[in-house]
């Protein structure tokens, strides 16, 4: 049985700043609008709050490019609001968590300006520059073939000095050189401004690419059709990242009681994930693996992955099936569970469409009761659990008739503008047919994570009195908090039900995980076990269809007979289905 711990039971809730609540009616959320909202999720059952980066930027990756760590960018308002925030959270008996985005500054950060100033400034090693090459026919090559997570080169030539700087995302994004010591002195001092303001942990953006192997290979040769590679092996998991964090552990985490939770894009191995958790290393509490929201990612033709690494285009659809989920989830729920392996659970967050529209059915007729499943799916696993916003009141991706006019993301922006180029080149004329990359949009973008909160009735539906920076997704129907909160059957209502029953039963959050009739396509069924003086049984019956689905035989419904029924998303909780030869669920039915 694993060590209990704060942050193990912990319920997380995500807040994405720019679009849960504006203050001040600029169309912009801020931190007044989050503290306007404590009570809220006080009351949701939330124990921690992680908020997406405030920090000072030019929100060219709306925030994960951070121009100076140690102060909140006016929009999101003051320090002084920032201290009045944690101050209300730790009332209510809450935490808080920031965002560390330290593998890469945004280009406007007083370090980078440095940095580029010329080759002899003492910055100039804080990021990663390399000298051109020249190809046969003496034109100028970058320092190698390494394509950018967000398209084209992964280096930006600087005319000033004549020499590339590494940007693995945006060329706004350069990468910190992680190998100079005062780098990584600087960063330990900007996590120790946070904590002794009162914060309560990080979650790490991309921490685990902060190590790339040393020369800067060139990647292999994958994609024909591209002369940009991805270079994700010479930068994930890399040579030195164990040792950078167990530094960090030990100068900085060490010596404060905080809660830590890596990003570790691309990278499914558990032999190279589990090293970052496991807690005889000392380094951190737990990851974000990213195996089941890639689960529907595509990959380009030619390679040999499975659509889980640097190599697949999040933006193409792929369809994704209910064996691969279980596979998925049963590999890390039963993973190094002996060595002290300590899961994230998550379907959504900024970075992804939204999970009902993604896993669930977004369609009037189910998104209610599939969001509820989605639930069930999330508050069973064992693991520390991580709400985003807008999930808990079942938001779904906006429409398909939104042009592209409407996406922001510059991840959407980029993947459209590719496509428009290469199409236009390849059929010689500028009116191109581009519906199946709305397509793609409309169903994987992030910016369908990003529209605001939806409170209320009413214009932009409560969001702001203003003109809201993104589009409302659904402006004047009925899927708000206010309407929500005075509806029991609700999707809100139900959350918080959930949330209640996961606290009030430690099997969910800490007991063992077995697969139950394993090969059902239909319906994702599982058991957890608590050992101990009263050891405790829990069964959990999903079924991810709208059609009735029938448990295989072998399950002995004579045992589920004497079983108790804890949470079910239909309304009629236990009908006689339990009664007959076989167990059946009824469409999108989930059943603890
Ligand atoms: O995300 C890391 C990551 O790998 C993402 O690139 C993700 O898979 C991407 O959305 C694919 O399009 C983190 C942040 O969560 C993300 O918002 C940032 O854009 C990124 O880092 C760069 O800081
Ligand atoms: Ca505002």
């Amino acid at each position: 049985v694993p060590t209990k711990a704060w942050w193990k039971s912990a319920i997380v809730y995500q807040i994405y700043p720019i679009s849960f609540f504006d203050s001040n009616g600029d169309g912009i959320g801020d931190l007044n609008g989050i503290h306007a909202k404590l009570d809220y999720l006080k009351d949701l059952g939330v124990d921690v709050l992680w908020l997406s980066p405030i920090y000072d930027s030019p929100l060219v990756d709306m925030g994960y490019d951070i121009s100076d760590y140690c102060s909140i960018d006016p929009r999101f308002g003051t320090l002084g609001d920032w201290d009045k925030l944690i101050e209300g959270v730790h009332q209510r008996g809450m935490k808080l968590l920031m965002d560390l985005v330290v593998n890469h500054t945004s280009d406007q950060h007083a370090w980078f300006i440095e940095s580029r100033s010329n080759k002899e400034n003492p910055k100039r090693d804080w990021y990663i520059w390399g000298k051109p090459k020249f190809d046969a026919e003496g034109n100028r090559r970058p320092p190698n073939n390494w394509k950018s997570i967000f398209q084209g080169s992964a280096w930006e030539y600087d005319d000033h000095s004549g020499e590339y700087y590494l940007h693995l995302y945006a060329p706004e994004q350069p990468d910190l050189n992680w190998t100079n010591n005062a780098v990584r002195d600087a960063v330990w001092d900007t996590m120790r401004f946070w904590l002794d303001r009162g914060c309560d942990g990080f979650r790490m953006d991309t921490i685990n690419h902060i190590s790339k192997v040393e020369g800067y290979p060139d990647a292999p040769i994958v994609d024909s059709t591209s002369i940009y590679q991805s270079g994700s092996m010479h930068y994930i998991n890399g040579p030195q990242v164990h040792k950078y964090i167990q530094e960090m552990h030990k100068r900085v985490l060490s010596h404060y009681d905080i809660m830590t939770v890596g990003e570790t894009p691309f990278s499914n191995e558990p032999e190279a994930v589990a090293p970052y958790v496991l807690p005889r290393n000392e380094e951190l509490q737990m990851v974000f693996q990213f195996e089941l929201v890639k689960i529907d990612a595509s990959n380009p033709e030619g390679t040999t992955s499975e659509g889980n690494d640097a190599d697949s285009d999040p933006l193409i659809y792929k369809p994704w099936k209910l064996k691969d989920l279980k596979s998925i989830i049963t590999k890390w729920q039963q993973l190094k569970r002996e060595d002290g392996f300590w899961n994230a659970i998550y379907i959504e967050n900024h970075d992804n469409a939204r999970s009902v529209s993604r896993f669930g059915n977004d369609s009037p007729q189910w998104r209610a009761i599939s969001a509820k499943l989605l639930a069930i799916l999330q508050i069973t696993q064992s693991g520390t659990l991580y709400v985003y916003q807008g999930e808990e009141i079942g938001m779904k991706n906006f429409p398909i008739e939104w042009g592209i006019e409407e996406y922001k993301d510059l991840a959407t922006i980029n993947f459209w503008n590719q496509a428009l180029e290469e199409r236009r080149k390849q059929e010689g004329k500028l009116d191109v047919d581009m519906s199946d990359i709305l397509k793609n949009c409309q169903r994987k973008a992030r910016d369908h994570a990003r529209t605001p909160m939806q409170w209320h009735r009413g214009p932009h539906a409560g969001f702001t009195t203003g003109k809201p920076w993104m589009r409302v997704n659904e402006e004047d129907n009925s899927w708000n908090v206010a309407d929500e909160e005075t509806d029991p059957s609700s999707v809100l209502s139900f959350w918080k039900k959930a949330l209640q029953i996961r606290k009030s039963h430690d099997v969910l959050t800490y007991g063992s995980f077995q697969l139950v009739d394993p090969t059902n396509d239909k319906i994702f069924a599982y058991a957890r076990y608590l050992e101990g003086l009263s050891p405790v049984k829990a069964l959990i019956l999903l079924n991810f269809g709208t059609e009735e689905a029938v448990l295989s035989d072998y399950i002995n419904v004579t045992d589920l007979k004497g079983a108790k029924l804890v949470l079910s998303n239909y309304v009629d909780g236990a009908p006689d289905v339990w009664t007959g030869e076989r167990a059946a669920l009824r469409g999108y039915e989930g059943r603890v």
